[in-house]
């Protein structure tokens, strides 16, 4: 198992990481600071109503220096004066919230923003690797539900925490120049909280981890069934998807309640802490009363401040424990951060423009981690321009054999060339720019079909759009549909048929105008009559590159210059059409 991250890592993390929003939060600090001394005005009017107007003693310096002249005189003088500074305080302390409110929403909001694209980023880099294995669900949950663990960390947490703890010190300050004593006992009660914050946080971390797993797999089953909502369906296992969905979710919500059960229990012990430490200090401070060590005004203020210090060591204990939830989101978060990409770029890598398309497999073996090698040893040469028909039973590794070419994955050992260079040398955006790619099942995105061919070229005009489409012989079908070109293609393409997704992705590389093509099997999914006019189509789109060309059905790959089959993991050359056959062969 993976190392658990400590707090202050986490912390220091989240520091570096919301660095451009310390201003903002220092802003919400200096408000929620402000909440003290005007939490010390709070019992004031009390005061002066006890002693100034109800009694009869005079009213002290400080409270002198602010009170009108000309209501310092006469009682109702005086309780006009402690109405007033009433409404004053409560009107403060809103301004108080309502600022820092808005300063909490766009800060919080901000930071989550910016963390969620470097997650969202950092997950487009990661391999193919890491998303087979790990799926898409994890990466998304983390992106959506962890991330703001930053936001209740930064904003809702270390700065609460930190304003608590100066207003606790400020409290503190006031009560022992009132009474030092009471002050003292007052604050007997704090270690046992801390104590408690401590041995429990520690526990609600280990639940709140668990709390999350359940989380993500439950959320996975929904992603991955709703994404193969055709297989479900057709096998009619929506009961068992149920059974198994309630079964995550039924132990996600029983650990939730173990959550719920233990903070429960916290807050009840803090509770009870601080009513027996308030219960002492009154006992005593009636005491101080009754030896004429205190006014009763001042008892009535010091109870007051007392539970003003309270409120700040509730606030720190309870915020200790709340935290670890949002400490254990932005851990996971961090954990995807952490992952390399195995598929990295160099630090100087050779920018690319446009290749000229010579491709060299030197000795390449591959295998997906696991024992079995996939690849040994296969070695081919194809100069600019040769069309390579590539055949062999299923999970040979022919599309394989591709994805190493597009540094989808990396070889395990040897390398491949183009123009010569190790493709591993150049930037990645730039060598996967050299490609155009049409697969045996093509993914659609869910805009419109104009947009889907334009994929590879954002920006080409209309006319581009419908030149390439022509080429692929997709502009007839396009052109019957309602809405033509602004037809929404639904979620993965899938409101077309396998063979007009396979011509608007043949389009799509028409557009990209690639020097390399990959088709792998393109038209396996087809009838004869579309097959006919996508291979009409492809002979065009081959023209001047290179390509590589999978295929079952051999006659598709009749106008080949080279032909290999992989068997037993290597490469045979089948056949070599004259010509440009000088060059052209399987090492
Ligand atoms: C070649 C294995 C697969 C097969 C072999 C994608 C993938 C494949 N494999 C893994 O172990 N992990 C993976 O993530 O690799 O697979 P292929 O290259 O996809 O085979 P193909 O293209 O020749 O087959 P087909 O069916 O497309 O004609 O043993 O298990
Ligand atoms: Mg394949």
């Amino acid at each position: 198992m993976t190392q658990r991250m400590t707090i202050l890592y986490i912390l220091r993390r989240m520091a570096k990481e919301v660095r451009p929003y310390w201003p903002h939060l220092m802003a919400i600090l200096l408000l929620n600071l402000l909440a003290a001394p005007i939490a010390l005005l709070a019992p004031v009017p009390l005061k002066i109503v006890i002693d100034n107007v109800a009694g009869s003693q005079s009213l002290p310096w400080y409270l002198a220096a602010l009170a009108p002249e000309a209501l310092q005189h006469s009682r109702q003088g005086l309780l006009v004066f402690a109405v007033g500074f009433l409404v004053v305080i409560a009107l403060l302390s809103q301004l108080r919230a309502l600022a820092g409110w808005v300063l909490e929403t766009y800060a919080g909001e901000g930071m989550v923003l910016d963390f969620r694209t470097k997650l969202f980023a950092h997950v487009q880099r990661l391999s193919l690797s890491y998303h087979d294995s790990k799926g898409a669900a994890d990466s998304t949950f983390r992106i959506q539900y962890e991330a703001p663990a930053l936001q209740y960390v930064m904003v809702n947490g270390i700065i609460p925490l930190a304003a608590a703890l100066s207003t606790l010190v400020g409290m503190i300050w006031v009560t022992s120049l009132l009474d030092a004593q009471l002050a003292f006992i007052a604050l007997a009660v704090s270690p046992v909280l801390f104590l408690l914050s401590y041995r429990v946080g520690d526990r609600l971390r280990e639940r709140w981890e668990s709390v999350r797993s359940r989380e993500t797999t439950a959320n996975s089953i929904v992603q991955e069934v709703l994404s193969s909502l055709r297989v479900v369906k057709a096998f009619g296992q929506e009961e068992h998807e149920r059974g198994r969905f309630y079964q995550e979710s039924a132990r996600r919500m029983r650990a939730l309640v173990k959550v719920a059960f233990l903070q429960g229990g916290f807050d009840l012990s803090v509770d009870i802490t601080i009513a027996l430490g308030t219960a002492l200090t009154l006992y005593i401070g009636v005491l101080h009363v009754q030896r004429g060590m205190l006014t009763l005004g001042d008892l009535v203020l010091v109870v007051a401040y007392i539970a003003q210090i309270y409120s700040p060591l509730q606030a720190i204990s309870k915020k200790l424990a709340d935290l670890q939830g949002s400490l254990v989101g932005a851990e996971r978060a961090y954990r995807l951060l952490d992952q390399t990409p195995d598929v990295a770029e160099k630090i100087h890598a050779r920018p690319l423009l446009r290749a000229a398309g010579d491709v060299r497999f030197e000795n390449v073996c591959f295998s997906y981690g696991g024992s079995q090698s996939v690849l040994e040893n296969v070695s081919l040469d194809a100069p600019a321009g040769t069309r390579v028909g590539i055949q062999g039973s299923t999970g040979a590794g022919k599309t394989t054999l591709l994805s190493l070419l597009t540094r989808f994955y990396d070889v395990c050992g040897g390398r491949i060339l183009l123009d010569g260079v190790d493709i591993r040398d150049y930037k990645l955006a730039d060598l996967r720019n050299q490609f155009g790619i049409v697969l045996q099942d093509s993914v659609l995105f869910s805009t419109s079909l104009a947009e889907n061919i334009a994929y590879g070229r954002r920006g080409a005009s209309m006319e581009e759009i419908i030149a390439a489409a022509k080429l692929a012989n997709a502009h007839d079908f396009i052109s019957n549909l309602p809405e033509g070109y602004e037809t929404l293609a639904g979620e993965r393409g899938m409101r077309l048929s396998g063979g007009e997704r396979q011509r608007i992705a043949l389009a799509r590389a028409f557009l990209k105008d690639a020097p390399i093509l990959i088709l792998d099997e393109p038209t396996s999914s087809v009838d004869v009559k579309t097959e006919s006019s996508i291979i009409d189509a492809m002979d065009r789109l081959m023209q001047g590159r290179t390509t590589f060309m999978i295929a079952h059905r051999l006659s598709t790959l009749d106008s080949c210059d080279l032909r290999l089959e992989i068997t037993c993991n290597t490469l045979c050359t089948l056949q070599t059409v004259g010509g440009i056959s000088q060059g052209v062969h399987a090492l």
